[in-house]
């Protein structure tokens, strides 16, 4: 079951715009206290933009939308144990009364539970590179759960032309927000052509409600090209990305920790750059989510698919 503070409840029950938000970003993405002042700032962009966000997580055991400001500081500060939760960590974490870190795949499963339409993150996982068959189970989920994830979209320390083409066979929607190329989150460039461009809020929001209204009960991706003056420059990322690949695989990091791995290493090559342009991103990214959520109206959409939330707190 899912938990909602009374606000987010209120909203629900209101049919206001919501924007839901992740947790992983905060607990395994960056580093004290960037990630705390992050996490608070993108909710105060939400509001800004008039929508209500919800931060979810799971806290000591409980899956849940909408955080106080005690636990979000236990996500960011390194004061607790906090598990890295996609869709097949629920029932352990649950069960074991663990805090969770929420990526966009449990993000959108909790956010779709509670009613939820839109969710604003940094970038997507997606088909790592090279041979090791490691797909992001974020790819599986946005063909299976029915929520618009606005990102910037995927990094190029995972294999873009693969990820799209993955992101194809299994039907998901790929949106440029101004832009007809896929975003590769540091720059706003890839050299991969989109099939789809909106450049306004109410543009998105059509597609969003159209496919959904076909019953494409399904994720919609929506990329946000970070904004020109916060991109890092190709060449130079390139390479430090591939230092960051070669670092991972001589000391064989695999699974889950792979992605926390080559974020922290890339921060650190990059002086910090790297950590500057994500912050940038994850703002802009809120700010256009907001302004999707309203467009959106909720009350044409959430009440026909929303599936069950729980008490409130
Ligand atoms: N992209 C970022 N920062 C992050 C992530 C992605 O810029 O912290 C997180 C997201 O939560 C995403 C997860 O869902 O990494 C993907 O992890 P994996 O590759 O293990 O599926
Ligand atoms: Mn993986």
């Amino acid at each position: 079951m899912v938990v909602l503070t009374e606000e987010l409840a209120d909203a629900i029950n209101e049919n206001r715009p919501i924007v839901a938000l992740e947790s992983t970003v905060i607990s395994h993405g960056l580093p004290y206290p960037d990630n705390w002042e992050l996490a608070k700032e993108m909710e105060a962009i939400v509001r800004a933009h008039g929508a209500v966000p919800g931060t979810i997580a799971v806290i000591e055991g409980q899956a849940k939308v909408g955080l106080s400001d005690d636990e979000l500081a236990k996500l960011a500060d390194g004061s607790a144990d906090v598990i890295k939760i996609s869709r097949r960590d629920f029932g352990a974490a649950i069960a074991r009364k663990a805090y969770g870190a929420t990526t966009v795949a449990a993000t959108m499963i909790v956010a779709h539970k509670a009613g939820i339409d839109v969710f604003a993150t940094g970038g997507i996982g997606g088909v790592h590179r090279g041979e090791g068959w490691d797909v992001s189970a974020d790819l599986i989920e946005l063909s299976q759960t029915p929520v618009a994830v606005v990102c910037a979209g995927a990094k190029s320390i995972l294999d873009l032309p693969r990820t799209l083409e993955w992101l194809e066979t299994f039907g998901v929607p790929v949106v440029g927000y101004g832009t007809n190329e896929f975003p590769s989150f540091y720059t706003p460039h890839s050299g991969l052509t989109l099939t789809e461009r909106v450049n306004t809020p109410a543009e998105a929001a059509a597609i969003i409600n159209a496919q959904w209204d076909l019953g494409l009960l399904g994720g919609i991706l929506v990329t946000v090209p970070i904004p020109t003056d916060d991109a890092l420059a190709q060449e130079r990322i390139e390479d430090d990305i591939q230092q960051a690949l070669n670092e991972a695989a001589q000391q064989n990091i695999s699974g889950k920790e792979t992605t926390p791995f080559l974020l922290q290493r890339l921060v650190e090559i990059t002086g910090g750059d790297s950590l500057r342009a994500n912050l940038a991103l994850l703002k802009n990214n809120a700010a256009v989510a907001a302004q999707i959520a309203v467009a959106l109206k909720p009350a044409d959409v959430s009440n026909a698919r929303r599936v069950d939330f729980d008490s409130t707190v």
